[in-house]
């Protein structure tokens, strides 16, 4: 059997690198493309959804595609350290693709707004973390001059290799399926995502590798939706903390994903990315943090607008990027659900409480 070898590896004839690229990866992705069927039967009967479970990568994000890209540039470059700022998945991501290259890794946190589960992973891959009395974009502002100022690589996704990692999700899913999707949604943050899937597709349809493009959609949490609201939010607010992110880096790239696919980048209040989070989980076994969920409270919610227009005769494909592991924020799933009841450990009280 051939190995799997990680994104650079497989997707080398699309990436810029060379022979002299240190290939620094932990084997990510490859992550499975999951049919929805209870999705599907929500939005109609010739919906057809998939999960793109991102979760299942090696620190538990979609990060790590455009990780190993961005950590094996700086070793190319002999750089010895790199730097980000997080709202928690990039920090958990480049701590440990740093880790495995032996270099020095900075990370800046706003404070006591980043999940636990992502913290954890930073500190124990022996990241120099930091946490700012600010939101994430101050930490991005102060990591932006550290950036311009020191002999540290950035490692956000304002990184070109960050994006060129990204972009092979798009490849992977019409590797999978054969053709590109008719509409892809994805939750949208620095927008660094959205930017990568549509740059892959458009790639891989000018490799005519596909005949048509999905047209985007995106969806911020609505207490921090400034492509959606026109303008920056000074005090961003939603549960879904990797989202919580008023002035996105990638916002241009972002309208332009929108605008030249003829998608839409709306917005999900928090209930509604609360009521996705548990239909995933309870009704198709998926188990993502807040902010992956808001892709499907999107596609909810559009399919109660009739946003899609019935087509006879033919199955509408959709796929939502689910970007993270639900096990990164233990506490948001804890807050949404009631705590266990405790019994007498006795075979009557169990089979009470359990409804039997
Ligand atoms: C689970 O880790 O910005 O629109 O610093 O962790 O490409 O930013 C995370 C973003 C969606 C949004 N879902 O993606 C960070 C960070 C999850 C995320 C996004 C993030 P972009």
């Amino acid at each position: 059997m051939k190995s799997y070898l990680g994104i650079i590896n497989r997707y080398q004839q699309y990436l810029p690198v060379t022979k002299n690229t240190p290939v620094i990866t932990l084997n990510e992705v490859n992550t499975p493309l999951i049919y929805a069927p209870k999705l599907s039967a929500e939005l109609g009967p010739n919906f057809r959804v998939y999960l793109k479970y991102e979760g299942l990568n090696p620190t538990g994000s979609f990060k790590d595609r455009g990780m190993t890209m961005a950590i094996s540039k700086a070793m190319e470059k002999g750089l010895k350290a790199v730097i980000c700022a997080s709202t928690g998945n990039t920090s958990a991501s480049a701590a440990a693709y740093a880790a495995r290259a032996g270099l020095k890794c900075i990370v800046v946190i706003p404070e006591g707004a980043i999940a636990l589960g992502k913290l954890a992973q930073g500190l124990i891959h022996g990241a120099k973390v930091i946490a700012v009395r600010g939101n994430f974009d101050d930490a991005l502002r102060v990591v932006r001059e550290i950036s311009q100022n020191y002999k540290v690589e950035l490692v956000n996704s304002i990184n070109p290799y960050r994006i060129e990692g990204q972009k092979t999700a798009s490849f992977e899913i019409c590797d999978f399926l054969g053709l590109a999707p008719d509409f892809h949604c994805l939750p949208v943050g620095n927008a660094g995502n959205i930017t990568a899937y549509w740059k892959g597709y458009k790639e891989y349809y000018a490799y005519k590798k596909i005949k048509s493009l999905p047209r985007m959609l995106g969806f911020q949490a609505l207490g921090a939706a400034p492509i959606v609201k026109g303008h920056p939010i000074k005090n961003p607010r939603t549960i879904a903390t990797a989202i919580k992110i008023g002035n996105p880096a990638s916002w241009e790239k972002a309208e332009e994903a929108r605008d030249e696919s003829k998608g839409a980048i709306k917005a999900v209040s928090d209930s509604q990315i609360i009521s996705a989070y548990k239909f995933l989980a309870q009704k198709e076994g998926v188990f993502v943090e807040p902010a992956s969920a808001a892709s499907v409270a999107g596609l909810f919610m559009l399919g109660k607008e009739k946003f899609f227009p019935p087509i006879k005769n033919k199955e509408i494909k959709i796929i939502c990027t689910l970007t993270g592991h639900g096990l990164k924020d233990p506490q948001a799933a804890l807050k949404t659900i009631k705590s266990p009841p405790v019994v007498k450990a006795q075979l009557e009280a169990v089979v009470k409480k359990a409804g039997l």
